[in-house]
């Protein structure tokens, strides 16, 4: 075989082809054609020295952990290097035409008058060899079940107002990465932001990758179960933001809030209705004329002291930007784009699609002047008092159909991009440019929320799910497509409470918020048009049940932030699968429709209407939250009134919780503990809930054990923070005044 290794890069050629391999670390390896920048992995690593065995017709590298065969046909087969068994394969190298139709059918076929080309050439295909067993997890942002074994998907950020049925290829955002978990689990990450297809076993043998247009350029990521696995894929990609207190709030939305009385009137009705609300988001018909960075001057004229209002009330105030600026002459974001060539080609001259404001330009967020000149206008909109920016139509969309293959953006270091590369990072550097300048401006956590995304968009975005609709199925998605973001990576993201399009019903409303308010970010949003889907406009049943729900959200509160604050840290996602937790047991592997929130909660929502006892499997001994009934392991029908979410605490451990108050506070003075079983540990966070270091917090450790119960402090500051703790333990209920040094109590 032919190769050769420099600076510690070993490169394999044969005829035109070329492989390199870069071991970035013992479970951490790269493999690529041709070497270029990643527009997602920001940190730099070290190549690390090559471990190589010539063995004739093919060669062997070997870290402490894997062997890594390499055929002159360029196949890779990895093995574990301990047990020697296979973790993931090449099936042979694969020629890059695909015979997609025989030559008698695409006769046919032209007889009728199609033109078919019955061969697809592609600019890589690789096929990874199912083993035994295999269940499949990641992808992103995707539809279908939890394990997305035998499914096709494209990676395309794509905005088709159809619904969301399972065999839906294409959503909004590309995450080309994904888990495989047999005995052995690893991940791969193709980080191609040209278009690319994922064939994940529909001939029932190989997982089948192929590249349109991008060069083979992927990563191996090894690790002993599928939480190291995840760990590893964000220490790469990019961690998702520690949000603001405020951001696990409930938020309410809709398209047509059309003036300021109705914004007023659904705070007001939320207030009166003593249902939690700390986020409400103006979507596009705040504007004037869709004109972004615009307010409308007469339905929302003087916005800056509207949101005052709304600010006193408690309520946050979220407004919705577009990339696409309208064409008119002395507005000043087109011509300000226009002078400096801020937007993207077609040739020589300015591309134009349409948009809500009719004929629209797309700015060229691939480059940095551009997203800083972006970020200099999200500032200005920042001083007028909201508290986070909605990113939305950011594929990105437009009403003339998919922008032209031939367009051209503007990229960094003077190089351009073609529309095929920059499509599926554009909602990417579009969060970064907002990211950056809310960071910038405020020098606290930054609320960004995108529709579309690209693998790592998270350090820069939260997201939601898009256009779904008002239907159960869509309910059902949400928790494996969640679970699936979560372990890609994106975990502070959300579905529409109630869905979308359509009109919801009473039970559906319910249910979906029931799921939300254990869901990442929980908000309630529809579209124009449909049936008012704010919990008050139904009766007084629906307007109980969301409050009840919404005040359990508040009252979860620390435990809910901790989990988020944790994953800075150890990078688990707060709502994941069982399986992240019980790796070995078979029976989480293709759990669609329950999830762990934390490490204690498991939260089994109904999503299937009428229904009243949900099947529920309990991968260990846990209680229920309400009854403190107890559940051992295995499979268990449990009672599920309209009015209840069922949900689950692990035995031995403690949930924090706070009294529940309509807005998320700045501070709270008392926590309460409750175990569940007879012993518990548990360390809680505490800070101002938007400070940016995170290096520098107060840990406040509580554990009870044999009747002693402990509070034990790492900290930083000096505050007291909690003064007072109450405690419930074996039914019995305590109270203990904290005065700021560790102190044990006996029980
Ligand atoms: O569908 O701005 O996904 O949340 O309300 C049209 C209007 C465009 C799509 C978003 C949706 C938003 C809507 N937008």
């Amino acid at each position: 075989m032919n190769y050769s290794i420099k600076e510690n890069v070993l490169t394999i050629s044969k005829s035109d082809i070329t492989l390199s391999l870069v071991i970035l670390k013992e479970d951490l390896f790269h493999f690529f054609e041709k070497k270029k920048k990643s527009h997602t992995i920001t940190k730099t690593r070290r190549a690390k020295h090559i471990n190589i065995d010539d063995l004739g017709n093919k060669i062997k590298i070997f870290t402490s952990l894997y062997d890594i065969y390499i055929e002159d046909d360029f196949s890779i087969s990895i093995y574990d290097g301990k047990t020697k068994e296979i973790v993931v394969k090449d099936n042979k190298y694969v020629d890059t035409k695909e015979k997609v139709i025989s030559n008698e059918q695409k006769l046919l076929l032209e007889k009728e008058g199609h033109s078919f080309s019955n061969t697809l050439t592609y600019s890589y295909i690789i096929n990874k060899e199912i083993q035994k067993n295999e269940a499949f997890y990641g992808l992103g942002e995707k539809t279908g079940y939890f394990n997305k074994i035998n499914y096709q998907y494209v990676n395309w950020n794509t905005d088709d107002p159809s619904a969301h049925v399972d065999n839906y290829e294409a959503l909004y955002q590309s995450c080309p990465f994904y888990i495989g978990k047999h005995k052995h689990t690893y991940g791969l990450f193709f980080d191609d932001t040209f278009k690319t297809i994922f064939d994940m076993g529909t001939d029932l043998k190989n997982i089948r990758i192929k590249g349109t247009l991008g060069s083979l350029d992927y990563y191996f990521i090894g690790g002993k179960n599928i939480t190291d696995v995840r760990k590893k894929f964000v220490d790469l990609v990019g961690v998702q933001t520690m949000p603001s207190k405020f951001m696990l709030g409930n938020m309410q939305s809709r398209w047509s809030y059309m003036n300021k009385d109705e914004v007023l009137n659904v705070v007001n009705k939320y207030e009166e209705s003593d249902i939690p609300l700390d986020v409400i988001f103006l979507d596009i018909d705040y504007m004037d004329n869709f004109k972004v960075f615009t307010y409308n001057n007469e339905t929302f004229n003087d916005l800056p002291s509207f949101i005052k209002l709304l600010n006193s009330k408690g309520v946050r105030v979220v407004p919705i930007i577009d990339p696409g600026v309208k064409v008119e002459k002395d507005y000043f974001m087109y011509e300000e784009g226009m002078k400096n060539g801020y937007f993207a080609k077609d040739g020589k001259t300015t591309y134009v699609g349409e948009v809500w404001p009719g004929d629209s330009v797309f700015p060229a967020f691939t480059n940095k002047e551009v997203r800083l000149w972006w970020g200099k206008h999200v500032k200005d909109l920042m001083d007028l008092g909201i508290s986070g920016i909605w990113n939305d139509m950011n594929e990105p969309s437009s009403f003339k159909g998919p922008l032209p293959d031939s367009l051209t953006f503007k990229g960094d270091n003077g190089k351009t991009l073609g529309n095929l590369e920059a499509h599926n990072i554009y909602a990417h550097y579009m969060s970064k440019a907002t990211f950056d300048a809310i960071l910038e401006h405020t020098n606290k956590r930054p609320f960004v929320i995108t529709r579309a995304a690209y693998a790592g968009t998270q350090k820069y975005s939260t997201t939601w799910t898009g256009d779904n609709q008002s239907i159960w199925e869509h309910l059902r998605l949400a928790v494996p497509e969640l679970l699936n973001m979560g372990l890609s990576g994106q975990s502070l993201v959300a579905t529409d409470i109630g869905g979308f399009g359509g009109h919801t019903n009473k039970e559906l409303l319910i249910r979906w918020a029931e799921f939300g308010a254990l869901s990442p970010i929980c908000r309630n949003h529809s579209a124009a048009g449909t049936r008012s889907q704010e919990p008050y406009t139904f009766d007084d049943e629906t307007t109980s049940i969301y409050r009840k729900h919404m005040k359990l959200r508040y009252s979860l509160l620390p435990y809910m932030y901790d989990c988020f604050y944790n994953e800075q840290f150890d990078k688990v996602p707060p709502m994941r699968p069982l399986l992240l937790k019980y790796p070995n047991d078979v029976e989480t592997f293709n759990i669609n429709y329950e999830y762990m929130f934390g490490p204690n909660l498991l939260v089994a929502p109904v999503l299937n209407e009428g229904e009243t006892k949900k099947m529920v499997y309990f991968p260990d001994t846990f209680y229920d939250y309400y009854t403190k009934e107890k559940y051992t392991k295995g499979y268990k029908v449990v009672d599920a009134p309209l009015d209840k979410l069922p949900l689950f605490v692990l035995k031995n451990s403690i949930i924090p919780t706070y009294k529940s108050s309509n807005h998320i506070k700045e501070s709270y003075d008392t926590i309460s503990l409750e175990v569940f079983g007879n012993l518990g540990s548990y360390t809680t966070m505490y800070d101002d809930g938007e400070t940016l270091d995170l290096s520098k917090n107060d840990l406040i450790n509580f554990h009870v054990k044999n009747n002693v119960f402990s509070v034990t402090y790492k900290r930083y500051s000096s505050d007291t923070h909690y003064k007072k703790v109450n405690l419930l333990y074996r039914e019995k209920a305590y109270e203990f005044e904290l005065d700021g040094t560790n102190q044990t109590f006996t029980l």
